[in-house]
Parts: structure tokens; sequence; C-alpha cells
């Protein structure tokens, strides 16, 4: 049996980012991920995330949005990499919807700069944008995107410099909690360690009881699209990041042209399909027929060709918060689930939050929302 202090099960956006933290204050850490290291069956690839600080979730995601935004530059420094790149944000909505101004109340109790106008305006300001005339629109300057394969492979590289360890390719069969500790089995090995961190994104209900039909997959579908006539109005210094609002309230998120030759674009919560994590179905007509509506309403410029579809996960909790604390029956285990498709961007943070918890079972960071016993989930 081989013992550590620490097992963090799943190694993506959330779990390599607790190994980083962890390696970095000196603990002995294994990090066990059942696929490569990055890899494209969870929920952190396709090379881009949105970062944004207009939360219109909640204000209350903005102080941990401020650490994430400051531990992502302390990551670039430490790896040499180019991981966050900024190019302001832009919420939109019809003006009776409350996207807007729910984006506004987090400028607003937290001091952001933004700036308000119609889609006319940001139309003009912004050619790659065909936005219904009338809607309001919110654009916040620190919004931008962050490299997501990039990050995942930073907090590994950054957890192999201090010392810990990463195995890909092993993949979890049972775990238990012992009186001080907990037992680790997988396809390779048995390990002991005083702590876990559970942060196996999509597969959380397979490890985790509690949390099965809580933490719920559900199957997205992101397209990238050639922008026919005029590429430069899609790159990064001309095009936010954008989440906006139809007049059916349903949302679409996208991205400049980076990494790929396209622009990304996805339909918040695609098809509504809860699925299987080990059965997600290939991208179909049907998806990217709902991404073409999605340009065709509000991005005619990027409605080209088709450069590529994938698929990738959320896990939704029932209130879409995320659950991040230390397991009520289990003093040794730390839950890192349920990202509700918004939590990439803060995993620089989350990973700090992960150490505090499995070193000092506590932390300062604000995350007394996500707490596992709320009454949403218990509901
Ligand atoms: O957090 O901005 C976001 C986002 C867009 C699509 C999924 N998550």
């Amino acid at each position: 049996v081989e013992s550590h202090e620490v097992l963090v099960v799943g190694v993506g956006g959330m779990g390599s980012a607790a190994c980083a933290h962890l390696a970095e204050r000196g603990v002995d850490v294994l990090g066990i991920e059942r696929f490569d290291v990055p890899h494209d069956e969870g929920s952190s690839h396709g090379s881009t995330r949105i970062i944004r600080k207009a939360y219109h979730e909640h204000p209350d995601y903005v102080p941990l949005l401020e650490r994430a935004y400051e531990n992502w530059r302390d990551l670039e420094s430490a790896t040499g990499r180019d991981l966050l790149h900024i190019t302001g944000s832009v919420n939109a909505c019809p003006p009776e919807a409350d996207l807007v101004a729910n984006a506004r109340e987090a400028c607003e109790t937290h001091d952001l700069e933004y700036e308000t106008m119609t889609g006319a305006e940001l139309n003009d300001r912004y050619p790659g944008y065909g936005l219904p005339e009338g809607y309001d629109v919110l654009v916040q300057p620190d919004g931008g995107f962050v490299d997501c394969e990039r990050a995942v492979s930073a907090h590994v590289e950054r957890t192999h410099a201090a010392g810990g360890t990463v195995h890909a390719r092993e993949a979890v069969t049972d775990w238990s909690a012992t009186e001080d500790g907990v037992v680790v089995e997988t396809d390779r090995e048995t390990y002991r360690a005083d702590r876990l961190v559970l942060a196996a994104g999509a597969w959380t209900g397979d490890l985790l009881d509690d949390l099965d039909g809580v933490a719920v997959p559900e199957r997205q579908v992101l397209g990238w699209f050639q922008p026919p006539t005029d590429p430069d109005a899609f790159t990064p210094d001309a095009f936010p990041v954008f989440l906006t609002q139809n007049d059916e309230g349903t949302e679409y998120y996208g991205f400049p042209r980076y990494d790929r030759p396209g622009v990304k674009v996805g339909v918040y919560h695609h098809l509504h399909e809860t699925v299987d994590p080990d059965d997600v179905d290939e991208p179909t007509r049907e998806d990217e027929a709902l991404l073409r509506d999605a340009l065709s309403e509000q991005f005619p410029g990027a409605n080209g060709p088709t450069m590529g579809l994938e698929t990738c996960m959320f896990t939704n909790t029932p209130d879409m918060d995320f659950v991040l604390d230390t397991h009520p029956e289990h003093e040794h285990v730390v839950v890192a689930a349920g990202f509700s498709g918004h939590g990439f961007k803060m995993a620089s943070a989350i990973g700090e939050v992960l150490a505090d918890l499995a070193v000092d079972g506590d932390t300062d960071l604000p995350v007394d929302a996500f707490r596992l016993d709320r009454d949403a989930l218990a509901d």
C-alpha cells in the first residue's frame, strides 16, 4: 500500500489546481486521473473558458473571482505560460430581461468599472456583433478567457516543480474512510492518505452517493465557425467574450478567434440533456443547427463554414452554485463538485480553497454559500 498525505481524485480544472496549491505548500500530494492530463472527455477542454467579473449569477462570487485573477497571473509567472487573455466581457439581453441588470448589480456592489449602451451602439463599436439594436448591453473591461487545457498543464507543471505527483490513466474503483484518513483503490494500486480531495467532475456521483442526482451531468456542444468576410472583426483585440440572452430567454456565449480557425459559440444548457458521462453522444446536425441559430440571430458575421464541433459537460446542482466543502460525515474528505458550467474561470482560486480545506480544515476565501448541507441540495 502506497501512502501520501493527500490524494486528489480527478486532475481536470479543479483537481490540477488543488494539486498545485497543495504541492506548493510542501504537502506530499498524489493526483489520480482516469484519462490523460489534460484530456477532452470531461469539462476542461475546448481551448477557452470565459472569465468575467460582471457576475450576473450573484455579486457574492466577485471576491473569489478577484482571487482567481490574481492566482492565474501568479501561475503564468511561475510557468511562463500565457493563460489569461483580457478582451472585455459583454452581457446583453432584451430590455425586459434581467441579465444586464444583474451584471450591473455585481459591478455596483464591488465598484467595478463598466459601461452600459444599446445593442446598436455595441454593434458600432465591435463590428463582429450584430445584436438587436434595442438590446440592453453592459461591457466590463476585465472580462476575457482562460486557455483551459494549458491551465490544466500549467497547474500540473507547478505540481511537479514543487515535488507533487500526478498519475494519468489510472481509474479509482473504490474508496473508504478510515478512522484517521482514507483508503483509495485504483485499477493499478491501493493507496492510503490522511486526506482525500474528490474533484471528479461529471463522475462525482459515481464516487459519492450523496451527490448522485444532486450534481447532474449535462451534455453541451460547442462549435467553431469561420467568419467568412471580416475575420479581423473577431480577433481577441476586436471582439469581447459574450453572454447574451435572446427574446425567448435562451442564453448564448462565445469567444473571439483563438487557437482554432473560427469563432467559438455555445448555447447555455444546449438541448437540456442529462447524460451518463461515460456515454455522451457525438455532435449532430441538430446540435450544429442550434449553434447556427445563435450566429444568425446575433453574430451574422461569424456564420460561415463550420470548423469544428465538440461535446463537453456541465455538472449542474439544483441552484447552479458550486459544492466546496468538507464532507459532513467524513472529516478527511473534501468535495469539489457541481460547478454548473461556470466554475472553470475560478479554478485557480478553487484549488487554493481545496488546499486550505484539506490542510487546515477551513478557508478564509468566501465559500460559505457552497456548503453540502445547504437547503437547495437537501430538497
Ligand atoms: O461562465 O461565462 C460562463 C459560461 C458561459 C458558458 C458556460 N459558462
